[in-house]
């Protein structure tokens, strides 16, 4: 999604030039698009946004992307939101090595609409099962700056950024709940059933061919696998990860922060002793 003008309230970016990206390390949607500028050989520059630090909460930043989230991208003075929205952009942009192909467009459309529908579900079992509260708590007077600032989306006061609020503070307040574990959890169940059979008799989730599907449900499935989900199970899949997740240029971007390989071990025994763990909530 392209902002308007009158959107960006951090008007030295209107001079900037090439392609900027800002991301953070840990963050699925900034790995997606890091895999995907380094697939197509797009130079690119590089703007971390701290999420642990809070970055994505100074007026500075609030100024380029008014929901407060990673990624964004600069291009010759365009700012754009949104990670799928990005990449469909970029897709057009730079046409060598298409992940997009053309016959399959409006699908990929509906199918990447879908991933990203998710990813409040996939943010819940990250932060039951790899962030601890203490970490992934956010401070609500940040909160409350978000809140009050008064960004607009083409123009627009911008009803996502509702959402966001109120994820937040409902983890400050009791965390994620088994309850939130068990219907996202059931969601993943679903897909990855769904996923098997496609992938008995296709290479990709699209066919023979790699697409950006593909590097999206990646992204997805190394964070879930991560969290707990057994993809083991799901024998398809687990071949169609390990041939990708081979690739280092897809590994090194999506490989958790070291400090989160440790909690998530942590977090791992302390949930299996509680019997809590994602496999003893839902029955994959
Ligand atoms: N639909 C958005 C989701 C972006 C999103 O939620 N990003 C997360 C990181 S994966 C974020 O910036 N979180 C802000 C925070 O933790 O405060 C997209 O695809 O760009």
């Amino acid at each position: 999604m392209k902002l308007d003008k009158i959107d960006i309230k951090t008007t030295e970016v209107l001079e900037w030039k090439g392609v900027h990206l800002f991301h953070f390390q840990g963050s699925a949607c900034s790995q997606k698009l890091r895999i995907f500028l380094n697939y197509k050989n797009i130079d690119w520059v590089s703007h971390e946004v701290n999420l642990i630090k809070g970055d994505q909460f100074s007026e500075w930043y609030l100024g380029i992307n008014p929901r407060g989230l990673v990624p964004t991208l600069v291009h010759n003075g365009d700012v754009h939101i949104e990670s799928n929205d990005i990449m469909t952009y970029l897709d057009q942009e730079f046409p060598n090595t298409k992940l997009f192909p053309t016959n399959l467009i409006n699908e990929i459309k509906k199918d990447l609409d879908y991933q990203d529908s998710l990813h409040f579900d996939l943010r819940r079992l990250t932060f039951r099962y790899i962030v601890p509260h203490i970490l992934g708590k956010k401070d609500p007077k940040k909160i409350d700056f978000k809140e009050s600032h008064d960004g607009t989306i083409q123009g627009q006061g911008d009803a996502y950024k509702e959402k966001e609020i109120s994820f937040w503070k409902k983890h400050y307040d009791h965390g994620i709940t088994d309850d939130e574990v068990i219907e996202s959890g059931n969601k993943f169940k679903d897909i990855y059933s769904k996923f098997d059979t496609i992938l008995k008799n296709q290479n990709f989730l699209k066919g023979d061919e790699f697409t950006i599907v593909d590097l999206a449900w990646y992204v997805s499935t190394k964070r879930l696998y991560e969290a707990g989900i057994p993809i083991d199970k799901y024998k398809n899949v687990k071949n169609w990860f390990d041939k990708l997740d081979k690739d280092s240029n897809f590994k090194k971007e999506a490989n958790p922060i070291f400090l989160l390989k440790i909690t998530k071990v942590i977090l791992k025994i302390y949930n299996k002793l509680k019997g809590k763990y994602l496999t003893d909530l839902v029955d994959f």
